[in-house]
């Protein structure tokens, strides 16, 4: 798209009521690979009635359209209108019935929405904007209408025929086809229809749900991966479990299924009674997948499937709105993963989450606020924003009600908006109403950008016995958001004594002190909290929890940091103080780097690790945690400009050095963790890999000969794919004869499981060998590599892209102009992912001059493409505006 005919904006201000609402839609698939047959019937009646007849607008998108009818006559051309997005008809009646053939080509659909093939199976992703592109029909989510479809196809290759709701009817045709009629209860939004036709195998379940109804469950799959569905089975059983134990919420179908298609967007899609998902998340055996795709896909099965409930049965007015069903089941989706696994350790990736992604997007020129006010592309706003920060938005609501308050708010707002399309405001408004309580400055945190700051200094006053803090909290301008107004921000705290032991905390004008944390309410620019009967100087622990997305800033001193470290009795604080330690050093380091002074990182910091790393109780994923330092894209958000080889070189000079020092006590730990008996996928035989092959990746970095030859046995030798991987990435990033064996060795053995391949891909493109981009080159060129699937493109190019930051920066520029030339190729491909890719180049104001004008270069140049899509379009507009 060029800039003479810039797309339009589309802004929450003007939303209005629909003038026209759909009943039911019949959907009958004639399907053909290259041609597919739509017919649609629809009841449509004006919303209010009375003389005035406004144009009924319905969505179209690449479709051809063969005849509409209406009220049973066709009619001729002139008698609607049609135009690149819309079929337009004029002075229609109250109520009346519109009947539309339109054709689609399945397979030129590279865009992966709408109707398309994957592996030879017709599958369907109609959210955000995709069911316009398989039939006319008002494509927004407050139309919410009930669905029947029947789709016809050649029973030989696609003898599984499905659809949302339930199976009704089915039958054979003549010439080798036959048919399947499916029938969904629920009103729903288009976003949520789904459809899916192949040669597909499948696994079923039951789960008797807590009013002792029977749901049957089904997982299909491409025959080949029988053996890789169990895992997802168990999951979505607990999820059913845990759904209606904690929220009350049960399953309303007599059948739920879910398909796994291995090319696909994103990572899943919850279309009512029939979830299509990326394979990613789905298959899964221990020869194959990792602990973390484990545990990845329990959790993202646990997210559409929360969204029964939270998106779909009570869904979003407008896409202005998403943050209403995505942050919603985020939040529950995480507190689902905490619940199966490690509280504190979920705590700890959610927050890196949010801080190396969400952070970075909100100090980016495509910062927006949970709930966004314009949009040119609603695929665009599909971010860590969204998704993340709201899911930290609603966690916000849940500790400031409590979990009892908080659920009598969740029932509210599902029985009160059961069948509906809401808001965020409708969301809070619930939580309110049931609760008795006024929630008006919070909801700053839905329409307000950036990541508010609070500035924080502690004043101990010996002869009163008292510690004040200064409390100062601002937010950085965001686009269209120059000045803020003070947030709602819950501040959970405690003071720690000499001893290491939470202080009361009572502050001046309370008559009783409160033991442990407490929360403190900041709602206003400047604030001071007075703390008495404090008997001796404290150390504060602020922001216990990570209680808001927020930055604090305190002038702690390395004591105190080490002090936290050791004794907070809030372990993600704990965790955080090493976290910040290590930023502090680190930071010193990039400027000695910079300034070519001597590197030298503190004994008392790898004192700290080694403490850490031999304490006898500790939950060993924490560990493992506490003992990764901080990542380079973390940093960055530290320097500027960012500084990516000082960053990386520093890096690397702190792993090398702790292994160094601490070399004994990990190659003890490494091989005592070894032996590990019969694999299992459970928590303690989880935990224990994870802190082993911690220790290995340290190791590593001695480049010593023997411990390269322990890590190629344990490549060799392990039959699961933890360990496989955990000793090829270190192997990738060593020069030795050892790498080149062992990449051959595993794409021999892997070459027939896509998603291992994947893997394989990745690992070579995040190598921090010179010559990476080189490698890359050749992947791209590799018979394993497609541009047309998301996954690979993800593995190859996103992760070059994104996970190898020195090298993507190199200075020669040369990493910019390979995905520069990628993100213009991908474009006429499929939009959506060119337009994900495109958001790396969005922080170019933070880099050196030098880097400034190199990025700005490939932003520009990006701009001037002819036909560029619009979701490019506006990312690289609001970078350069
Ligand atoms: N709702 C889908 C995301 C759809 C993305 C469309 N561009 C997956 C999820 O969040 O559950
Ligand atoms: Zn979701």
């Amino acid at each position: 798209m060029s800039q003479q005919q810039s797309p339009k904006t589309i802004y929450l201000a003007d939303y209005q009521s629909p003038d026209y609402l759909v009943d039911s839609i019949d959907l009958h698939f004639e399907l053909h690979e290259t041609k597919t047959l739509v017919k649609s019937k629809l009841s449509i009646h004006k919303r209010a009635s009375g003389s005035d007849t406004p144009p009924l607008r319905l969505n179209g998108e690449d479709l051809l359209l063969k005849q509409v009818a209406f009220n049973g006559k066709v009619l001729s051309y002139g008698e609607y209108d049609l135009d690149e997005e819309s079929l337009i008809l004029t002075n229609v009646p109250d109520s009346f019935e519109l009947a539309i053939e339109t054709e689609i080509n399945p397979q030129a659909n590279t865009v992966l929405s709408g109707l398309y093939l994957s592996g030879g199976n017709f599958c369907t992703q109609c959210e955000a904007e995709g069911f316009r592109r398989i039939t006319y029909m008002i494509d927004q989510p407050d139309i919410m209408a009930r669905y029947t479809t029947t789709i016809v196809a050649d029973k030989t290759q696609y003898p599984v025929l499905l659809s949302n709701g339930n199976w009704c009817d089915g039958g054979e045709l003549a010439s080798n086809r036959h048919w399947a009629k499916w029938e969904d209860p629920f009103p729903k939004p288009t976003y949520l229809f789904a459809l899916v036709a192949g040669d597909l195998a499948r696994i079923e379940d039951q789960f008797i749900t807590q009013s002792r109804r029977v749901v049957t469950l089904q997982i299909y799959v491409q025959p080949h991966n029988i053996d890789k569905c169990q895992h997802a089975m168990r999951s979505l059983k607990k999820a059913m479990r845990w759904d209606e134990e904690v929220y009350g919420r049960e399953y309303d179908l007599d059948i739920f299924m879910i398909v796994a298609v291995d090319d696909f967007n994103m990572g899943a899609m919850e279309n009512k009674g029939l979830n299509v998902f990326n394979s990613k998340y789905v298959l899964a055996k221990p020869e194959t997948a990792t602990d973390i795709d484990y545990e990845g896909i329990e959790s993202v099965i646990a997210h559409e499937y929360f969204h029964n409930w939270s998106g779909n049965r009570v869904t979003c007015r407008d896409w202005f709105q998403l943050s209403l069903k995505e942050g919603f089941t985020v939040f529950r989706d995480q507190e689902f993963t905490a619940d199966m696994t490690s509280r504190g350790v979920k705590r700890i990736k959610d927050v890196n989450i949010l801080r190396t992604h969400q952070f970075r997007e909100d100090a980016s020129p495509i910062a927006h606020p949970v709930r966004p006010d314009s949009y040119v592309e609603i695929d665009n706003f599909y971010t860590v924003t969204v998704y993340n920060k709201g899911a930290e938005v609603v966690r916000m609501l849940y500790h400031l009600l409590g979990a009892e308050k908080f659920r009598k708010g969740t029932d509210c707002y599902f029985e009160r908006h059961d069948g509906q399309a809401v808001t965020t405001d409708d969301f809070v408004k619930a939580l309110e109403d049931a609760n008795q309580v006024d929630l008006s400055q919070f909801r700053l945190w839905y329409s307000q950008a950036g990541t508010p700051e609070l500035e924080i200094n502690g004043t101990y006053h010996q002869t009163e016995k008292t510690y004040t803090l200064s409390v100062k909290q601002s937010c950085p301008s965001t686009p269209g958001q120059a000045q803020k107004q003070p947030f709602f921000i819950p501040l959970a705290m405690g003071l720690l004594d000499q001893q290491g032991q939470d202080m009361p905390l009572q502050l001046q004008g309370e008559s009783t002190a409160i033991s442990g944390s407490r929360v403190l309410s900041i709602t206003a620019a400047e604030q001071n909290f007075i703390f008495q009967n404090i008997s001796e100087p404290p150390t504060p622990s602020l922001l216990r929890g990570f209680s808001a997305p927020i930055k604090v800033k305190i002038d702690l001193s390395d004591e105190e940091r080490y002090f936290l470290m050791k004794y907070d009795s809030d372990e993600f604080n704990r965790w955080d103080a090493s976290q910040q330690v290590a930023v502090k050093i680190m930071l010193q380091l990039v400027e000695d780097y910079q300034q070519n002074r001597p590197l030298q990182v503190p004994d008392a910091f790898s004192k700290a690790y080694q403490e850490i790393l031999t304490h006898a109780t500790l939950d060993k994923v924490l560990i493992t945690q506490a003992l990764t330092l901080p990542s380079e894209s973390y940093l960055g958000d530290f320097l500027e400009p960012i500084d990516p080889i000082a960053i990386h070189k520093v890096r690397r000079f702190m792993g090398e050095t702790i292994a160094q020092r601490l070399s004994d006590v990990l190659e003890k730990i490494y091989h005592r963790l070894t032996d590990q008996g019969e694999y299992r996928i459970e928590q303690p035989a989880i935990k224990q890999r994870c802190l082993k092959n911690l220790c290995l990746s340290y190791l590593m970095e001695l480049n010593r000969e023997d411990i390269i030859k322990t890590c190629y046995q344990q490549f060799l030798e392990s039959h699961n794919m933890t360990d496989v991987i955990a000793a090829l990435v270190p192997l990738a990033n060593t020069e030795c004869a050892e790498r080149e064996t062992a990449l051959t060795h595993f794409y021999q053995q892997w070459k027939n499981e896509p998603l291992v391949v994947d893997k394989w891909f990745a690992i070579q493109a995040s190598s921090r060998l010179p010559g990476t981009l080189e490698q890359v080159k050749h992947l791209i060129q590799h018979e394993a590599f497609n541009l047309k699937n998301p996954n690979k493109v993800r593995a190859v190019i996103s992760t070059f892209a994104n996970n190898n930051q020195a090298q993507f920066h190199d200075l020669s520029g040369a990493g910019y102009e390979f995905v520069t030339e990628m993100i213009l190729q991908l474009d006429s491909i499929n939009a959506q992912i060119s337009s994900r890719l495109v958001k790396v180049y969005t922080l170019w104001r933070k880099y050196d001059e030098q880097r400034q004008a190199l990025l700005k270069q490939q932003l520009e140049k990006i701009a001037n493409t002819p036909n560029l899509s619009k979701n490019v379009y506006e990312i690289v507009s609001k970078s350069l505006g």
